[in-house]
């Protein structure tokens, strides 16, 4: 299978990983950095993929391993549009979408499943409210800001998966 360019799919100048003043085959070269199989999407050394199948939080955790990664975490706006196409390019729409974060251990210490740095947030306004006090797992694309949500884990959603390329 051909790794599909990063570049093809964005406009964005950040994504693009050119560097001038490189020969057409080193340029090449460096569009292949992010190396991810048929039917992921490759972003800044990941590989991510949509799962359509509506899983509980835990269930969705479980596919997602047992294709060797972990539900998505997101670290910055970029990766988090990178997500939101992701699940866009699948399903022509911003579904809700469970990804790894989780504070069932602890209430408000918030984790990504795959171990990073819980480094970054776009919650909803209003939220993480943890409603009812049952609310525990990371649902994105959430009302009319398309923002996270706390829900109950065993709510079924569709699912991003992501691993390193
Ligand atoms: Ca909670
Ligand atoms: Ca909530």
């Amino acid at each position: 299978q051909q790794p599909r360019s990063i570049t093809a799919t964005t406009n964005s100048p950040a994504l693009q990983e050119e560097t001038p003043g490189q020969e057409p085959r080193e340029r090449h070269l460096v569009k292949r950095s992010t190396y991810c199989c048929a039917g992921w999407f490759p972003f800044h050394g990941r590989c991510f993929r949509y799962n359509p199948t509506a899983l509980s939080w835990a269930a969705a955790e479980r596919s997602c391993q047992a294709l060797g990664g972990n539900l998505a975490s997101i670290h910055n706006l970029l990766e988090y549009h990178a997500v939101q196409y992701v699940v866009m390019r699948a399903c022509h729409r911003n579904r809700p979408t469970w990804v790894g974060g989780s504070d069932a251990q602890e209430e408000k210490k918030w984790l990504w499943t795959d171990g990073s740095p819980f480094d970054y947030v776009f919650w909803s306004a209003g939220e993480p409210n943890n409603h009812g006090g049952k609310q525990h797992c990371l649902r994105m694309n959430h009302g009319g800001d398309l923002a996270w949500d706390d829900v109950q884990c065993w709510v079924k959603a569709p699912s991003v998966c992501a691993k390193r390329s």
